[in-house]
């Protein structure tokens, strides 16, 4: 189920995921499962959507899903998340669980992340 499809595996933590505002972005997508990250990362409250960093130091294991996305919905989620505007980037991200072989990627968060909250490993 998870290798050899066609698209490209996200990790979604935030707004993307399953019953939030920005879900439909998602839509005729796949979802695959709910997902956890190995423990290098900090999500951070930036307003109304979360953000991720990477933090080898004293990360921690954060939730989401984990969806296959055609190149289109790819496009349109760069959008969606700022990538242009340097808002978020999008790259590679480590899972504990599902075990996969392909390479899985998640949408960082780019700008300062001094005086906001730390939201713990789940995005509500
Ligand atoms: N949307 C993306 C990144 C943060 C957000 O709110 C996501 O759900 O993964």
């Amino acid at each position: 189920m998870l290798t050899n499809e066609p698209g490209i595996l996200i990790f979604v933590y935030g707004t993307l995921k399953r019953g939030y505002c920005r879900a439909h972005n998602l839509q005729g997508q796949t979802f695959l499962s709910t997902a956890e990250t190995t423990a290098e990362y900090t999500m951070y409250h930036c307003g109304t959507y979360p953000g991720l960093v990477i933090n080898q130091v004293d990360g921690i294991s954060i939730h989401g899903e984990l969806w296959r996305v055609d190149s289109r919905a790819l496009e349109l989620l760069d959008e969606v998340e700022g990538v242009a505007e340097n808002l978020y980037r999008r790259g590679p991200i480590q899972l504990l669980q599902p075990v996969v072989s392909e390479m899985v990627q998640a949408y960082f968060y780019q700008r300062s992340v001094n005086d906001l909250p730390v939201i713990g490993d789940n995005w509500f």
